[in-house]
């Protein structure tokens, strides 16, 4: 009999579905298949692979709607999040079409003969995806990984499997042949191990936290595999004085409590100069006390629930001993419900330094330039940030002064399919989206024609 696990909505702490949990030998068949569909993939015509990939896309934008209520149930996110994460996919799709046509190589002169470079796919790459965004993170490795003549087999996280697994039902729906692109279900030391130990997967993409990333990446590198790591962070949003101190605080509580903080990119350190450091948090409390947190279902909803109990147990012990400033409300009932919550920390405390992965905020203040770079870049991730001030020299110094794969000056912008996306330090290995996604996905092979 077929091992299952069941699902629960973190917005009522109610089971509602089991989902079969794939074995060795399971994970090996599709593997065995994908090998097989890969073949003709690659051999298509590249504008034959462009096409059906709009047409994915197509299928996906006509299944938004359900796709975000899916999303609402599998992991708490708020429709209007949902929904813009279901057309996020549509839209790396489409972007990831334009791919096929362009890896065209190169042709680099030679004396004797004639010499050429070829973008070759992998072969069959393996995707392994996390619970906090299911949707988005799995799009931004099988499209670019497809797009380049790869097939793919992909894992979502156990906690949220449903959205992965409809859209990998729409691929088939879109013509996509059958074993090409397989979404299997099942726990991470099974199915994702045997991503990393079997011989034909022959590049993994891990989205994750750090420890589990630094052992896939071991892994990989037993099989001599490469791999793509997304992983933790702890970003700082450094507001100086000479900032629009309303906008910034009025935007600052979108930048860590949106998906209730369970966002790798979340601005979960608020770093303040000294001299504005008051008149910050007497403008950021209204703001966060308005924040609305409730039933996902709802459009005006800003902020669903923690993914799990456990997890919202763990959050909550990051409070202990917590100076908390103010906090915001939450909803009681049996959902994983956690009120927004903004600390007063100093630097060695571990809210400000360990990722927390749920509403809270650290909020520190600094001296000057020297000393905001300095305490941005006290942690061990680097993955994204955030710079509020009106003086662009200072905003040119700052942004070059911050180890961390994106930045955004006056907003809090981290993701855009047609710019690079990943982390420096603990947070990454490796960038996704932007112009070289498909690239990524290839391997280099030159030949020389003596002629
Ligand atoms: P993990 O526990 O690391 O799980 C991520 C995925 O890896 C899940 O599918 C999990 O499977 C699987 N997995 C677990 N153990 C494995 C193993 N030994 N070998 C292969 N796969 C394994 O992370 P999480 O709790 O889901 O996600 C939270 C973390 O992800 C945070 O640290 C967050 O910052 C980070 N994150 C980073 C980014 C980017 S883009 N940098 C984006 C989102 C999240 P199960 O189903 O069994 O759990």
């Amino acid at each position: 009999m077929t091992s299952t696990f069941t699902l629960i909505n973190p917005a009522t702490g109610v089971s509602f579905q089991d989902v079969p949990r794939a074995s060795v030998e399971e994970v090996d068949a599709a593997i065995a298949r994908a090998v097989v569909a890969q073949r003709a993939w690659a051999a298509l015509p590249p504008v034959a692979r462009a096409d059906a990939l709009r047409s994915f896309a197509r299928v996906v934008e006509a299944h938004v709607e359900e796709l975000a209520a899916i999303e609402v149930r599998n992991s708490g996110h708020p429709v209007s999040s949902a929904r813009w994460e279901a057309s996020h996919v549509a839209q790396v799709l489409n972007f990831s079409a334009g791919a096929p046509e362009r890896l065209s190589g190169q042709q680099i002169p030679v004396a004797g003969g004639l010499d050429v470079t070829f973008h070759e796919p992998f072969g069959v790459v393996g995707i392994i995806v996390p619970w906090n965004f299911p949707m988005t993170i799995a799009s931004w490795g099988f499209a670019p990984a497809l797009a380049a003549g790869n097939a793919v087999v992909l894992k979502p996280a156990e906690l949220t499997p449903l959205t992965a697994v409809r859209i990998g039902e729409l691929a088939l729906e879109a013509g996509l042949p059958e074993g090409l692109f397989t979404v299997i279900t099942g726990s991470g030391s099974v199915v994702g191990q045997r991503f990393v130990s079997h011989p034909d997967v022959r590049k993994v993409v891990f989205t994750g936290s750090t420890s589990v990333g630094v052992e896939v990446a071991a892994g990989c590198a037993a099989g001599l595999k490469p791999v793509t790591l997304e992983l933790g962070g702890k970003s700082a949003n450094i507001v100086f004085a000479d900032a629009d101190l309303e906008k910034a605080a009025a935007s600052a509580p979108g930048a860590v409590f949106d998906n209730a903080g369970q966002d790798c990119c979340a601005r979960s350190r608020i770093l303040v100069e000294r001299s504005v450091y008051d008149r910050f948090l007497e403008l950021l409390e209204p703001a966060v006390q308005a924040w609305r947190v409730g039933d996902p279902a709802l459009e005006t909803t800003e902020m669903g629930p923690l993914i799990s109990a456990a997890h919202r147990s763990t959050v909550g012990g990051f409070l202990d001993g917590a100076d908390i400033a103010f906090r915001g409300s939450a909803p009681g009932g049996d959902g994983f419900w956690f009120a927004p919550t903004v600390v007063l920390a100093s630097r060695e405390d571990r809210i400000a330094r360990e990722e927390v992965f749920g509403p809270v905020v650290a909020v520190l203040p600094f001296d000057d330039e020297a000393d905001a770079i300095r305490l941005a870049n006290d942690t061990i991730y680097g993955l994204a940030g955030s710079l509020w001030t009106e003086n662009l020299g200072r905003a040119v110094r700052v942004a070059r002064g911050v180890k961390s794969g994106v930045l955004s000056v006056n907003s809090h912008s981290s993701v855009r399919y047609w710019t690079p996306f990943g982390g420096m330090k603990a947070s990454g290995l490796g960038r996704e989206l932007g112009p070289d996604a498909a690239e990524h996905f290839t391997e280099t092979k030159n030949v020389f024609f003596a002629t």
